[in-house]
């Protein structure tokens, strides 16, 4: 049944729609890397003491500088160029690679990996606690990164080894929402990679088996109102769960790799009946049973407060892509020290 949702999707992929070309095949057709230690927080490891060891030409390496992540040229003799400064094109050329990639590996889950970037980019970030100040994506402190997003995105750490790995992450989320059809996602750079002592405590993110007091906790506790919490679960218009991660199974709707504002029309429309299964409890369609609702989707039509905003994503599609732009670009940055300003934020130019 799972997978008639997965076929729709990629019709509608097909169907020519803006985005990503159609999977080839069914998911979970990834190889099975192992669970790479540098990922998860290997930035000590990768470059500094690089030196040249070749005679002739120019080596180039790159040493990390402190714990800011500040990445220096060295020339054979190993002498300082000065700091490398990458520019907006530098930060784009990791944009066009993670969207180069996207384009090319459609062999996983419905036909791409956005999803569980923005997924990944979310996770990193919704650790943050305005009280504290603690938490967040500054410090790509992410103990349970997903490996799939983690593994995606190592050979372009690799190639552009001075992004630290919390603004890859965080550009890769902004990068998959654009690649996959939605809206223009401003985004800075400025964060830095920190090590284990930094991370906070396990329980900061949401527990989908929830109800609305509890996405008002999580999400209040990062600084969001309520308009901003529906939109930002809007996001689950991409993707799907999976019984092997967090237990739950399925899409939201039919076209998983494309952002629209499906969740929130299929949550006003759909009638929503408790699936019958031997799993946590979720909702099914009545019209297909091959869609899925978490219990905190549902609690957003429960909700008074947050039922008038779904109502309005559902029926103003422009509404839901700039508010989630806005409210998505916040989440990006809680927590992170910038050192630029808002206005100087990059608006990356999203593949043809
Ligand atoms: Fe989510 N999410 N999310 N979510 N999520 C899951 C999958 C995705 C909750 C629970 C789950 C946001 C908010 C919430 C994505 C983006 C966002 C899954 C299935 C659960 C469970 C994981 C699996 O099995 O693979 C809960 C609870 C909340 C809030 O209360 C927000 C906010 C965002 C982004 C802005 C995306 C995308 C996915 C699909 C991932 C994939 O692998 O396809």
């Amino acid at each position: 049944m799972a997978s008639a949702a997965r076929s729709a999707s990629r019709a509608f992929l097909r169907s020519g729609s803006s985005v990503r070309p159609a999977a080839r095949n069914a998911r979970f057709a990834l190889p099975a890397h192992g669970v790479r230690v540098a990922a998860r927080r290997g930035y000590a490891s990768e470059s500094g003491q690089t030196k040249s060891s070749s005679s002739t030409a120019w080596g180039i390496g790159f040493v990390l500088a402190a714990a800011g992540g500040t990445y220096y040229y060295l020339n054979s003799e190993a002498t300082p160029k000065g700091p490398f400064v990458p520019t907006k094109e530098d930060y784009q050329k990791v944009y066009d690679e993670i969207a180069t990639k996207l384009a090319n590996e459609t062999d996983y889950d419905d036909g791409s990996y956005g999803p569980v970037l923005v997924r990944l980019a979310w996770h990193a970030s919704g650790t943050y606690d305005k009280e504290t100040g603690t938490g967040g994506s500054n410090g790509a402190t992410m103990r349970f990164a997903p490996r799939h997003a983690r593994d995606f995105l190592e050979p372009i750490k690799a190639k552009f080894p001075w992004i630290t790995y919390s603004d890859l992450w965080t550009l890769a989320g902004a990068a998959a929402i654009q690649e996959l059809g939605g809206p223009t996602i401003p985004w800075r750079p400025g964060r830095e990679d920190k090590d284990v002592a930094a991370c906070t405590p396990d329980g900061r993110l949401p527990d989908a088996s929830k109800d609305q007091r509890h996405i008002r906790d999580v999400f209040g506790r990062m600084g969001f109102d309520d308009r901003e919490m529906v939109a930002l679960c809007g996001a689950h218009a991409l993707g799907r769960a999976h019984t092997d991660r967090s237990g739950f199974e399925g899409p939201w709707d039919f076209s998983p790799t494309v952002f629209t504002n499906e969740f929130f029309r299929l949550l006003v429309e759909e009638k929503w009946n408790q699936r019958k299964w031997n799993g946590p409890t979720q909702f099914t369609d009545k019209t297909t049973s091959t869609l899925m609702m978490l219990p905190t989707d549902i609690a957003l039509v429960k909700d008074r407060s947050f039922k008038q905003h779904v109502e309005r994503y559902a029926k103003d599609s422009d509404a839901f892509f700039k508010e989630f732009s806005d409210a998505f670009v916040k989440l990006l940055e809680l927590g992170v020290p910038f050192q630029s300003k808002p206005e100087d934020r990059f608006v990356f130019k999203t593949s043809e």
